[in-house]
């Protein structure tokens, strides 16, 4: 049934291609590429040679620069992980829902079964759809067993295939899941995992320091995997636990046998990758590469593995036919909970470029993120687009490519960017909101969960809305005062002069523009 579909799909595709002259077709795509979105986990905008980063050389995603669309004002949704995947995902933004803040990695499933997704989209078009590397957005109903079949899971919300980690890499069970089964699970080695007490006798990071790699901060000082201890205890699942230095190229190889056994029919893959995500371990052909440390050196690592990608695209003979859209889940930082160096070694090197603090951050380091995106023949080449665009558009964007109608109940923070991605138009968003989340921990258990801090942009102007939360994590500002804070971006782009007293008229506007956007419920016209 499927292929028929997507044979079908091509016939049309074709039938379009060869009635309409190329160029029309590229003002107004309308065929059915393969669609692959890298998702690196914490790049910042100034950590690719691309963006202006001198001491840190990423040549292969610079090439996709040069063959595409570099964006210079693209957001992520949310300046952490989950929220950010969660409305890359459902085209909403996921301070609409309760409970989109960081997740432990025993977390319920947070997107359900049923609901509107982007792979859901994407199958309807008669796409083949995979995720490869991070989840993050839960598994199960509750108490998951780690054993057993695992669902609800990226299965039951649109993908055919996953081949992925729970939630982060340094978050217990550190092991795979190929679709709902544990990879490589000896059944007489059960896992069992909790994020309030130790369960097994395992070592862990803070009885044992004497045994890691790097020393962890207290919430990462629980159970001692490969060297490394990580927030959560676990027991069990030896054979299953994955190897960080071996992760990303076991993720590639995974990645690169979704896309060579799909070649003949589009596909969708959702490649969410670690780098440069803490704990920090590169494989050792990486180490040293970049004179910066581990962090540094997983940069390089991401590098080459979209190099190693695109080659096998190439190779495949569907580069061409493959739309690539890279960007990353948040902003950028240094320390997070590892003595690995990343703040010694940095150098002058700027991981937010431009932008002030980010990573957990509301000011622009938290979410201006770099993103490029390319498709030859009807993405811009080489060109530098300055439009306004967000993740949680992709939904919209991506429908309106693969001619799919979207319900108007669902993806209601999704624009439908297509032209602009295309690098086609400048004319990017009027106003996107930016959203970070704490989870506020004490050692590996939720103390707290933090409120929620909402900005709005709008042209050239960033409203920040005062809120009373913590003012610094890990070394980022957070950027909260309990009083509103107004921002001219175009002049003041590291955001240091807050205007919001000198122009209270404005503010008051776009407090109430936000307020708004929250009340209706919905951003999409
Ligand atoms: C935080 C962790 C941090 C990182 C982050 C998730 C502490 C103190 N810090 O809670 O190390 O894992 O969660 O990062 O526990 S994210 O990119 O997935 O959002
Ligand atoms: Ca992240």
């Amino acid at each position: 049934m499927k292929s028929i579909l997507s044979r079908r799909a091509l016939l049309l595709a074709g039938a379009g291609l060869a009635a309409v002259p190329r160029i029309a077709l590229a003002a107004a795509p309308r065929t059915r590429p393969n669609i692959i979105v890298i998702y690196a986990d914490d790049l910042g905008y100034g950590d690719l040679s691309c963006y202006g980063a001198k001491a840190l050389k990423t040549p292969n995603v610079d090439r996709l620069a040069a063959h595409g669309t570099r964006f210079v004002n693209a957001h992520s949704p949310s300046a952490t992980c989950t929220p950010s995947r969660y409305a890359l995902l459902t085209g909403d933004y996921a301070w609409r829902a309760s409970g989109t803040q960081i997740l432990p990695g025993d977390a319920p499933a947070l997107i359900r079964p049923g609901q509107f997704t982007l792979p859901h989209m994407l199958k309807q078009a008669g796409y083949a759809t995979g995720v490869v590397g991070k989840w993050h957005l839960g598994l199960g109903d509750g108490k998951v067993d780690w054993n057993g079949e695992i669902a609800p899971g990226p299965l039951d919300v649109g993908f055919d295939y996953g081949y992925f980690m729970p939630a982060t890499l340094d978050r217990v069970p550190t092991v795979l899941i190929e679709n709902r089964r544990v990879v490589n699970l000896d059944p007489a080695d059960p896992i069992r995992v909790d994020y309030k007490a130790k369960v097994g006798d395992e070592p862990t990071g803070a009885e044992h320091p004497e045994r890691l790699k790097f020393r962890g901060d207290p919430e990462h000082s629980n159970t001692i995997v490969n060297g490394i201890s990580r927030i959560g205890y676990m027991t069990g699942g030896q054979s299953a636990r994955w190897t960080d230095e071996e992760l990303t190229d076991r993720l590639l190889g995974k990645a690169i046998d979704f896309v060579s056994a799909r070649r003949d029919n589009p596909f969708f893959l959702y490649f969410a990758m670690n780098e440069p995500h803490v704990p920090r371990a590169p494989h050792p052909r990486f180490v040293g590469a970049s004179g910066m440390g581990p962090r540094g050196d997983t940069i390089v690592q991401f590098d080459w593995t979209v190099g190693a990608l695109m080659d096998k695209l190439a190779e495949l003979g569907i580069a061409d036919d493959t739309l690539v859209i890279l960007s990353s889940d948040n902003g950028p930082i240094l320390f997070d909970g590892y003595a690995d160096q990343a703040v010694e070694l940095a150098g002058d090197h700027k991981p937010s470029g431009p932008y002030s603090s980010g990573k957990y951050s509301i000011y622009e380091g938290g979410t201006r993120v770099p993103m490029i995106v390319r498709w030859p023949g009807h993405v811009r080449e080489g060109h530098v687009s300055e439009a306004l665009v967000d993740h949680v558009d992709m939904l919209a964007s991506l429908a309106a490519l693969v001619g799919q109608a979207l319900p108007q109940d669902v993806a209601v923070d999704s624009f439908d960017m297509l032209v602009p991605l295309m690098g086609r138009s400048e004319r990017g968003r009027e106003h996107v909101v930016e959203d970070t989340k704490l989870m506020v921990t004490t050692g590996s258990t939720v103390a707290s969960s933090g409120a929620r801090i909402l900005a709005l942009r709008a042209g050239d102007w960033k409203f920040i809305r005062g809120s009373v939360e913590p003012h610094e994590f890990h070394g980022n500002a957070i950027g909260t005062l309990p009083r509103h804070q107004l921002y001219n971006l175009a002049s003041d782009p590291g955001e240091r002069d807050d205007l919001s007293a000198k122009m209270p008229e404005l503010t008051a506007r776009l407090a109430a523009r936000l307020d708004k956007i929250e009340k209706d419920g919905r951003s999409r016209p």
